[in-house]
């Protein structure tokens, strides 16, 4: 409640589903606001490239019936987040309040680029979000080229879901993932996110094609997500396809987090300051070529600042 002028304003709370730039699409009590930002909020937090994305729980004042005023953006209990792109080093949030990511790869068309898969695996670690991969398009390929690509995310404990859209493989699996969860979907572009949501509740369909032609393509080129209700219970951060995914602030204990396999074999090399790389005595190559852990992952993990 405030107070301006003797006029008393309540505010109320809704969630934001779309960042488009300007204007915010904000669902109060089932109907979409189309928000502005009060100015003062404008500038937000000087680290982020915006003050607001999908998943925000926001405070508004309704200036007509489907129209509002941003006044306040409550703390997110979590997010994922990527370095926007640009030279100045800006925080980008991809979705808020999120408790899951999916993320999704291809089995093919296109080839996985599991490095790529890896800062995924940290983003969302960093962000404290639970963790499921999903490899799709597995229509595409044979069973054991897929274990022998993905198996090793399963052997390290995470939960990879093998699905496709065409066939219909893995959905239920990935219903139950995603049924009562605050779930973001993302990964590159092509994979099939979209077509796995659309398989998975064909009402969200009728709203992308009801979006049309033009504003389609105007949401690539925002990337940012955009927050549908699950029919099943739950909702979900639809995500445009990310290229890349630069770090905001991620420590090498956070990426080191991401890395459960690496993690028994830290701190265990002869030298305090070991690289990893060439030193004698180092815990983690020892382990490389003995087939303890994967070489590709260690790879990446020194990659991206790993210590
Ligand atoms: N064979 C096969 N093709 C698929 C599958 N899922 C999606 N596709 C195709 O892959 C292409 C990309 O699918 P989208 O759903 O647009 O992919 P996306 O990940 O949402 O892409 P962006 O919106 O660019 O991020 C489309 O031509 C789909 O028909 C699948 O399981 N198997
Ligand atoms: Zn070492």
């Amino acid at each position: 409640m405030s107070r301006r002028g003797g006029v008393t304003d309540e505010f109320i709370e809704g969630v934001v589903t779309e960042n488009r730039g300007a204007v915010f699409d904000v669902i109060v009590d089932g109907r979409v606001v189309q928000c502005t930002l009060r100015g003062r909020l404008k500038k937000g937090k000087q680290r982020d490239a915006s003050p607001i994305a999908a998943g925000d729980r926001v405070e508004l004042t309704m200036l007509e019936a489907s129209r509002g005023i941003v006044e306040r953006v409550l703390a997110r209990e979590c997010d994922l987040s990527r370095a926007a792109a640009g030279s100045v080093p800006l925080r980008q949030t991809i979705a808020a309040n999120v408790e899951q990511a999916v993320i999704v790869f291809a089995a093919a068309e296109p080839r996985a680029d599991l490095f790529l898969l890896d800062r995924f695996l940290v983003v969302a670690t960093t962000g404290g979000l639970e963790l499921v991969i999903c490899v799709n398009k597995c229509d595409l390929v044979e069973r054991e080229a897929l274990r022998e690509q993905f198996g090793l995310y399963r052997d390290i404990g995470y939960c990879v879901l093998f699905t496709s859209a065409v066939t219909g493989e893995g959905l239920d699996d990935l219903r139950g993932a995603l049924k009562d969860r605050r779930s973001v979907i993302c990964g590159p572009s092509g994979v099939g996110k979209s077509s796995l949501l659309n398989a998975l509740a064909p009402g969200l369909a009728l709203r992308t094609a009801e979006v049309g032609p033009v504003t389609h393509k105007g949401r690539h080129t925002t990337r940012w997500a955009r927050l549908v209700p699950l029919p099943f219970g739950g909702s979900v951060a639809d995500t445009p396809g990310l290229r890349q995914l630069g770090f905001c602030e991620v420590s090498p204990e956070q990426v080191a987090a991401a890395f459960p396999d690496l993690l028994p074999h830290l701190g265990r090399c002869r030298f305090n300051d070991c690289s990893h790389r060439t030193e004698p005595g180092c815990a983690l190559q020892e382990a490389a070529s003995a087939g303890e852990i994967d070489q590709r992952r260690l790879r990446s993990f020194l990659q991206m600042g790993g210590r």
